[in-house]
């Protein structure tokens, strides 16, 4: 605690400041809500920022403030209200930069947006203002001047993450390759290996094109006020280029799964029809003004690459020895990816009903 708040006296006068608590769940950072002195009110969000995954913390800021400065300027220009609910600020440290490093970590701060909510879940309605607000969050950053740096090179290629996979499984570091089960999903992984690499086979062509994109486009990283309106997508550091496919693709993979990432009970891992059909209403809406049909038509394969490339990730981890993402117990990533999988398949299962639906709007 007095070493959270030796932190944040980086950024705002310690005194203003009571408790320090854990916030969110995600798998990269370790995020914290700072409460305001009397303790009632949430006024900051004070992150770690994990390193070895950004390792260039100084690209990673410059992303994230350009990103939210474009934002708010063309909120700003529409006169929309209520603007620092609508986008993320992030403070000023004694350093001068938007981050400090300290006891060997780096630290950054952004204040609370109040009366916020976050969902694992969503209704149709709400997946399909989810759909709009990514899509207005993609042509918002149509006419960004400055250059968005490729934080993580290679983020969302899939050729990049099968060689990953195939390099752990060569590595077989801590010998899970024994494993019947392991050898199984290496199979079925590598026999859709083709058919998954579409994206970047169009973009050699010179038929896709890459736009600044979110590329974390999970249900949690966006806040909603009590109405159900989205306020402001969250979560900025995977900004980069990347093809449309990642916003869209990894929104479903997160809200269209009628169970968790990492159900162990498979059964209740299945993909959600009016989820997709609302989003891709949303989305459709959101992007109409530049989105190309080649992007539009390929939107189904985009909800079956996310599944897919996340299945490999987790694979790839597992076989690693959990060195990326924070587990729970040390069968977690396996178990995430059968859950990945299975919501593949059953994407996979909805592919024709998908291509129907985006042709409505
Ligand atoms: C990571 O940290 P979090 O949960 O927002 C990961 C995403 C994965 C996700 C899986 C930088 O995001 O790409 O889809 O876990 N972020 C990074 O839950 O690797
Ligand atoms: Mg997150």
């Amino acid at each position: 605690m007095e070493k959270y708040i030796r932190i944040a006296s980086h950024f705002v006068d310690p005194e203003t400041i009571g408790v320090i608590m854990p916030l969110g769940k995600g798998l990269i950072n370790d995020t914290f809500k700072v409460m305001s002195k009397n303790g009632n009110e949430p006024k900051y969000v004070l992150q770690r920022i994990n390193d070895s995954v950004f390792t260039d913390v100084e690209m990673l800021q410059s992303n994230i403030e350009a990103v939210t400065a474009h934002i708010r300027k063309k909120l700003e220009d529409r006169h929309v209200e209520d603007v620092n609910r609508k986008v993320l600020h992030f403070l000023k440290a004694d350093s001068d930069k938007t981050y400090v490093k300290e006891d060997g970590s780096f630290w950054r701060m952004m204040d609370f947006i109040a009366d916020s909510y976050t969902y694992d879940a969503v209704t149709p309605e709400y997946s399909y203002t989810a759909g709009l607000s990514f899509g207005q969050f993609e042509g918002m950053l149509a006419d960004l001047k400055e250059p968005i740096g490729e934080i993580i090179p290679n983020f969302h290629n899939i050729e990049f993450r099968l060689q990953q996979l195939e390099d752990a499984v060569k590595a077989d570091a801590v010998g899970r390759m024994k494993d019947p089960v392991v050898k199984e999903y290496l199979e079925k992984i590598q026999a859709q290996a083709e058919r998954m690499c579409l994206g970047e086979r169009l973009y050699r062509e010179g038929q896709l094109p890459k736009r600044i994109c979110h590329c974390d486009t999970k249900v949690n990283n966006m806040l909603f006020d009590a109405e159900g309106q989205v306020l402001c997508v969250i979560d900025l550091d995977t900004v980069m280029p990347s093809f449309v496919f990642s916003d869209f693709g990894d929104f479903l993979r997160s809200v269209a799964n009628t169970g968790a990432e990492d159900d162990s009970d498979l059964s209740k891992v299945n993909f959600n029809m009016a989820i997709f059909d609302a989003f891709a209403k949303g989305y459709l809406e959101g992007t109409k003004d530049f989105l190309l049909p080649v992007e539009k038509e390929n939107l189904p394969y985009a909800a079956l690459l996310f599944p897919y490339m996340q299945t490999v990730r987790f694979f790839a981890d597992y076989i690693n020895g959990d060195t990326y993402y924070k587990i729970q117990y040390p069968e977690h990533n396996l178990v995430r990816t059968k859950a990945q999988w299975k919501l593949f398949e059953s994407a996979d299962a909805c592919y024709d009903a998908m291509q129907h639906a985006i042709m409505k709007y």
